[in-house]
């Protein structure tokens, strides 16, 4: 395997479609039935969550179980399960009382569609199902630890210590001037965390050693730093179209952006030097890890 040299680097376009489509299937297994009297937020789950997105998050889990050793069948359910939460949080924080957006993944936001009501709980739906996968599957009374392991880091990642903690450290920091010290602990809780314990619990699952669950958790938080940092980048220099969002949405609302702090050139550095850091770590996993390499590159380098 050659790890450093990546002269035919995998196009990650091609990877992430192909890994879509089982992950959406997963995901449209795992969907309750839209029927009976709980079928108005069924139906707004279904249309959050699949209509659109990247899939990157769910692509880090199946990639690191798959270079830990493992096989797409033990890191599946926690794939949907990120990306469930991810999809939760997108919608929640879509609504009125946060973001306030209208556009999402080139669509309506869920509130827009359905509601505020709807919304919160088709968020709240979304959530607690990714938490009944975590704790079901993969079967069997031998993965148990490993189930715990993985939904532990998961929970972590998604709750205060992670994303919670993170979203409410910006909202409170609107209007404000952040320091570096600050805008990186916004953007490692706020974003990283959840790629952090993606790629974490695909080594749990995997059974990989200590060692080996720490360079995975390294090189998500690595990715989703880059993965920000590219974020904030794209809201000022990116259309609508190209991000199926609202772009310039950080500076109306007067957030603190690595843009914002030391310029785009100086961002775009820092992304890079994320990249790089995130690929080190790749170093310590025992199996093939082009795919992640080249998932690190995009997450810095993309432009949607
Ligand atoms: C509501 C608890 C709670 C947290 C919200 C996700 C989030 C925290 C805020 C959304 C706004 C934002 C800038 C989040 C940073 C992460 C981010 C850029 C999310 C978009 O992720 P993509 O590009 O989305 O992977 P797709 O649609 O491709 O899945």
């Amino acid at each position: 395997m050659s790890r450093g040299t990546h002269e035919d680097a995998p196009d990650v376009r091609s990877i992430l479609r192909a890994r879509r489509e089982r992950v959406d299937r997963a995901i449209e297994a795992y969907l309750p039935p839209g029927t009976g009297f709980a079928a108005t937020v069924v139906d707004a789950m279904r249309y959050a969550i699949l209509g659109g997105g990247k899939r990157l998050r769910p692509a880090v889990t199946l990639e690191t179980c798959a270079a830990c050793g493992g096989d797409d069948a033990l890191a599946m359910p926690a794939a949907v399960a990120v990306e469930m939460i991810h999809t939760y949080s997108l919608v929640h924080d879509d609504l009125p009382a946060m973001d306030d957006d209208d556009l999402r993944r080139g669509r309506p936001t869920v509130h827009v569609r359905y509601g505020d009501a709807v919304a919160i709980l088709a968020g709240d739906g979304l959530l607690t199902l990714a938490f009944e996968i975590l704790g079901r599957d993969p079967e069997g009374a031998e993965l148990a630890p490993l189930r715990a392991d993985a939904t532990v880091a998961i929970a972590r990642g998604a709750g205060v210590a992670g994303m919670v903690g993170g979203q409410i450290a910006d909202l409170e920091g609107e209007g404000a001037a952040a320091d570096a010290c600050r805008l990186e602990w916004i953007h490692r809780h706020k974003t990283a965390a959840l790629f952090r314990a993606s790629a974490e619990a695909g080594a749990i699952l995997a059974g990989a050693s200590a060692d080996e669950r720490d360079a995975a958790a390294e090189y998500g938080d690595a990715l989703g730093l880059a993965f920000q940092i590219a974020d904030d980048v794209l809201d000022r220099t990116a259309t609508a179209e190209q991000l199926g969002k609202t772009p310039g949405k950080d500076a109306a609302a007067g957030k603190s952006t690595y843009p914002a702090l030391v310029g785009l050139d100086a961002s775009r550095e820092s992304a890079r030097q994320q990249v790089a850091r995130a690929r080190d770590n790749l170093r310590r996993l025992p199996g093939a890890t082009e795919t992640l390499h080249a998932l690190a590159g995009f997450a810095a380098e993309r432009s949607s």
